[in-house]
């Protein structure tokens, strides 16, 4: 009998002891956050990923508050989907079979530690952290809107205008510091810690699964071809081909949240 290739990979997992998984924007997706790009990247007349740049802040911080102040608006009004609650039950059953396991996320919605996710690196800050500019101390902060001033604003609407904002309105820290989201932009190095974690998480493990991600931002992106450099299996699964499909030996075509549910319902091996 042909096996088929989930079934190649269910039984990969089921051996595997370590197992990392990497996701982006697509696995949030299906709960109503848009990806940085293609459809969906677009906030007003800007394109996503140009606004998540520390030139933008210094042009214009206002408009860079308005956008993430528009992101956590709508991220409140989110829930974790099946995909996020799928990766919590792969990494309890494999913990408890005393497995390792770490979800390593470039997204900064905070969805999968909601959902339950418990050993999970996060690349690239978190929406609901601020950071002073002055004292840099980061706090964890979930006002919306960020400040008074900032109340109906961030209208992703292509027709609606871009409101200066003073300095004395920019969202400020008590010692009189402004803030910023802690979230890491182009050109800014990510966290030394993250990185050591995501990398000992990629070292050794015996199946990386990547997820909704278009794998072309760095550092993140580079953890696939070290996780196949080292030997693990990897596998994809996300609505269309990534700058990694290439590398990966298993790849299941569609959206993250109707595969990611049945495909990881396996028991792993006691040891
Ligand atoms: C679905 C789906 C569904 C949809 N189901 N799937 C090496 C080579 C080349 C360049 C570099 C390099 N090293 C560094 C660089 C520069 C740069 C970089 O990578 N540039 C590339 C773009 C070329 N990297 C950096 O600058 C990094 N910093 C750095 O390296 O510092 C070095 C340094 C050291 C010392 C001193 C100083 C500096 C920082 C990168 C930070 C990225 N930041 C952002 C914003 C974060 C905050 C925020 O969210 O606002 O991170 S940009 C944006 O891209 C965001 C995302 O996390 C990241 C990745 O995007 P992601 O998640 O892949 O989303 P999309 O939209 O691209 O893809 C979605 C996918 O989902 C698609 O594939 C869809 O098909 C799929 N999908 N629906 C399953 N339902
Ligand atoms: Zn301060």
């Amino acid at each position: 009998m042909n096996t088929t290739s989930r079934e190649r990979f269910q039984s990969t997992l089921a051996r595997s002891k370590k197992i990392a998984v990497l996701t982006g924007a697509g696995v949030s997706a299906e709960s109503g956050i848009p990806t940085f790009r293609g459809a969906g990247g677009l906030w007003r007349r800007y394109e996503a990923t140009s606004l998540a740049s520390p030139e933008a802040w210094q042009r214009d911080p206002g408009l860079v508050w308005e956008f993430y102040n528009h992101r956590r608006e709508r991220a409140l009004g989110c829930s974790p989907n099946p995909a996020h609650r799928a990766l919590v039950r792969l990494e309890d059953r494999f913990r408890d079979a005393g497995g390792a396991f770490t979800l390593i996320t470039q997204n900064i919605d905070g969805l999968h530690e909601r959902a339950g996710s418990r050993n999970v690196v996060r690349l690239h800050g978190s929406l609901w952290q601020v950071r002073c500019l002055s004292c840099a101390r980061v706090t964890e902060n979930r006002e919306v809107p960020i400040t008074p001033a900032f109340a109906g604003s961030g209208s992703p609407d292509p027709e609606a205008g871009d409101r200066r904002f003073t300095a004395a309105e920019l969202p400020r820290c008590p010692c009189g510091g402004v803030l910023r989201p802690h979230v890491v932009w182009f050109g800014e190095p990510l966290d030394a810690g993250d990185i050591a974690a995501a990398t000992a998480a990629v070292e050794g493990c015996d199946l990386l699964i990547v997820v909704g991600t278009s794998a072309v931002v760095y550092p993140a992106a580079g953890f696939v071809p070290m996780a196949k450099r080292q030997g693990a299996r990897i596998a994809e699964v996300n609505v269309e081909p990534s700058a990694v499909t290439g590398l990966c030996d298993f790849v299941f075509t569609g959206s993250a949240g109707e595969i990611l549910p049945s495909l990881l319902d396996v028991a792993p091996a006691r040891a």
